[in-house]
């Protein structure tokens, strides 16, 4: 276990060190927000069983005052636990409720949209140990091989721009999801838009759209965080 004060993120990596985890990219820029430093452990799929050898974890994990969080809205919480003077991630009472409806909407829906866009153009950017884990555990999942699940993207892609609709209408009228600020809701959209830019050129969203505008201005919080990982756009 790290001795530092530091907390250190198992953060799922591709060749050319492409972070591209969705849920992964809420935490760094959860961190961020809170103004508490992090440092990211780049990790393939076919070490995360190796983070804590005979349980089930998944990333985001963090190591943390000798202890592991794992789950994104776990440790999201646990900031706001621990950092009670800065900005409020996810709050409480409605702004929880409400940061929880954006979260299940994005895990179900707009994930579902996502991975089946860019799920082979993924597959292409894996080290060879994480393309066999990857093609075998995401094919028994699809029942279908990954080339049959993102094949007709371009006629799905309308249905994606349209799921993302609440967003559009929001940042017509605000320049974050939370109002004036960001908050937890526009880190967990940014992680989905993100999963898709680190892995694939094909644009989930057009240029001229108000959510690429949005996501964009996000991106370029804390020094331009959300810029800072290879991307395709
Ligand atoms: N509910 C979890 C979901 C985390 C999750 O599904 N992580 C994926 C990567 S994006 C994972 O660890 N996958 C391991 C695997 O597929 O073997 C959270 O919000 O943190």
């Amino acid at each position: 276990m790290n001795d530092s004060s530091t907390a250190r993120m198992y953060d799922l990596c591709a060749t050319e060190d492409r972070r591209f985890s969705p849920f992964c990219w809420r935490t760094r820029l959860a961190f961020a927000h809170k103004g508490v430093p992090l440092e990211t452990i780049a990790t393939p799929f076919t070490a995360v069983p190796e983070i804590d050898p005979g349980t089930k974890r998944t990333v985001p994990t963090i190591e943390v005052d000798n202890s592991l969080i794992t789950d994104s809205w776990e440790i999201a919480k646990w900031l706001d636990t621990r950092y009670p003077d800065a900005p409020p991630l996810i709050g409480t009472g409605p702004q929880e409720s409400l940061t929880y409806f954006v979260q299940e909407f994005v895990n179900t829906t707009v994930h579902l949209g996502v991975v089946t866009t860019v799920i082979a153009d993924l597959h292409e950017h894996l080290e060879p140990a994480d393309q066999a884990y990857f093609r075998k555990s995401r094919e028994a999942r699809f029942k279908k091989s990954l080339e049959e699940i993102q094949a007709g993207r371009e006629d799905r892609i309308t249905d994606l721009r349209r799921s993302l609709h609440p967003v559009r209408a929001l940042v017509r009228e605000h320049e974050f999801l939370g109002g004036d600020a960001p908050c937890y809701a526009d880190y967990i959209v940014f992680g989905a838009l993100q999963w898709a830019r680190v892995t694939s050129d094909f644009p989930v969203t057009e240029p001229q759209d108000e959510v690429t505008i949005w996501r964009n201005r996000v991106a370029a919080l804390y020094n331009g965080l959300g810029d800072s990982a290879p991307h395709y756009y």
